[in-house]
């Protein structure tokens, strides 16, 4: 399949930092050949930025917990680069809801329920570039 340098936006959600499993997730992210990451930082996210991330999400049900539970703590933002991380990268995570995620991902390895889902990675090319100005715009 066709290779293309890419770069996606991934955020460590609280639940991740809180049960010390940022070591685990980011060596995991680290050991595909050829990605790199290219910023990272540890960051209790304000509403306003959360409201801008999900902004596609507003109205759902789910979404005034999810902000809720995103602000509880701290979360480390990070840019990783390389070949097709983006589809790739979506593929680590494992699906949204963790009883659909299969064994081998982050998500099917150690999250129970959809809202503690561990972490978060762009959909596509352009939500990258959308997310990175939002949590990175140096790197904009
Ligand atoms: O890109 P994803 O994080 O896999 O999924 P998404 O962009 O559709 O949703 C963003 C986050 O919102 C997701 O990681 C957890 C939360 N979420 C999405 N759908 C549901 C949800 N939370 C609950 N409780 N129930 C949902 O149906």
């Amino acid at each position: 399949s066709r290779t293309v340098s890419q770069r996606t936006l991934v955020l460590l959600k609280p639940d991740a930092v809180k049960r010390g499993l940022a070591g685990e997730i980011i060596s995991r992210i680290e050991r595909k050949a050829g990605w790199r990451l290219t910023a990272v930082e540890l960051r209790t996210f304000d509403r306003a930025t959360l409201e801008h991330h999900y902004e596609e999400h507003v109205g759902r049900p789910f979404y005034e917990p999810l902000l809720e539970f995103m602000t509880s703590g701290p979360s480390i933002a990070l840019i990783v680069e390389g070949e097709n991380v983006v589809p790739g990268l979506r593929a680590l995570c494992g699906a949204t809801d963790p009883l659909q995620a299969g064994p081998g991902t982050i998500r099917g390895d150690f999250a129970t329920i959809t809202r503690e889902n561990l972490i978060h990675a762009s959909d596509s090319e352009a939500s990258a570039e959308r997310e990175i100005k939002i949590f990175f715009p140096s790197h904009a």
